[in-house]
């Protein structure tokens, strides 16, 4: 309760941050997009994990006023960076389950949008498998008004959730994020090996792109390209990064 409450006065006293981590295009070598990573600074208890305290945003109902902080701080930067030269560059933003049950989130997002002067594609809106479990034919719904509006979607964790390959297909996803648990082991699993290769084939096959999520090292880098994977996220590129240093990473990669 007490982290609720010190939650409650996080956004009002700017203690909340975006940071940026680049998520590599394997055929050009240049930054495709940059996914927006939450980060709450605390007075006295430090930095705190999204993974502690959006848990306690969803319980209390303050992931909508954060969620919409998010995606306008986001996509403010993500325009600031057009302007500078990044005219290509794409903003991935996570979606809490609860925000995307909201009926106005088609609309607040094409909203926002409009205000920063981007076009609709330029956001990819990162979902987790979860979010069709509970009403599959709502979040059918909500994807295709977001599809619709020329807004990308993107499943996150891919192949830790629940998604059908039905569902996959019918919820027009762009891009699967191959959840990082699947490429920690790549060198020594031949298991993880057959899933990612399995995963970036189906994607293929289905027209959506492909992101692995948590590349460390060469040779995970080299069995993804080998596979044709079309992109790649994790420490070997860059940690999340405050948006000038993630600035400097974009402009020696130009
Ligand atoms: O960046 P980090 O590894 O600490 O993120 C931990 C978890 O928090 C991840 O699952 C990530 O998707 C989630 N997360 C980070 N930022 C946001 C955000 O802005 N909104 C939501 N809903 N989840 C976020
Ligand atoms: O659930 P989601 O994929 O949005 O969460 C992304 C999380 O993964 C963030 O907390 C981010 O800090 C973390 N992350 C990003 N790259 C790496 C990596 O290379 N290794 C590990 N272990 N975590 C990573
Ligand atoms: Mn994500
Ligand atoms: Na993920």
């Amino acid at each position: 309760l007490q982290l609720e409450n010190a939650l409650r006065r996080a956004l009002e006293r700017d203690q909340l941050r975006m940071h940026y981590q680049p998520q590599m295009d394997l055929t050009t070598g240049r930054v495709h997009s940059v996914e927006a990573l939450l980060r709450w600074h605390h007075p006295q208890l430090g930095t705190i994990s999204p993974a502690e305290f959006i848990p306690i945003a969803e319980d209390s109902g303050q992931i909508l006023p954060i969620g919409e902080w998010v995606l306008r701080t986001a996509l403010q930067q993500l325009k600031a960076w057009r302007d500078r030269g990044f005219a290509d560059l794409s903003m991935a933003v996570n979606l809490s389950a609860i925000q995307f049950r909201q009926p106005q989130l088609p609309e607040m997002v094409s909203q926002i949008l409009a205000e920063m002067e981007l076009p609709s594609d330029a956001l990819e809106l990162e979902l987790t498998e979860g979010v069709a479990v509970d009403d599959p034919h709502t979040a059918a719904a909500t994807m295709n008004q977001l599809h619709a509006r020329g807004v990308r979607l993107s499943m996150d964790d891919f192949g830790t959730g629940y998604s059908s390959l039905s569902q996959l297909k019918r919820f027009q996803i762009f891009k699967l994020k191959i959840d990082q648990s699947f490429v920690r082991d790549l060198g020594n699993d031949g298991n993880d090996r057959a899933i990612v290769s399995a995963i970036i084939r189906m994607a293929q096959a289905l027209g959506m792109r492909t992101t692995a999520e948590g590349v460390e090292t060469e040779s995970q880098l080299a069995f993804l390209r080998e596979q044709g994977c079309d992109e790649a996220q994790g420490y070997h590129f860059s940690t999340p990064l405050p948006a000038p240093e993630l600035e400097t990473f974009m402009r020696r990669r130009l």
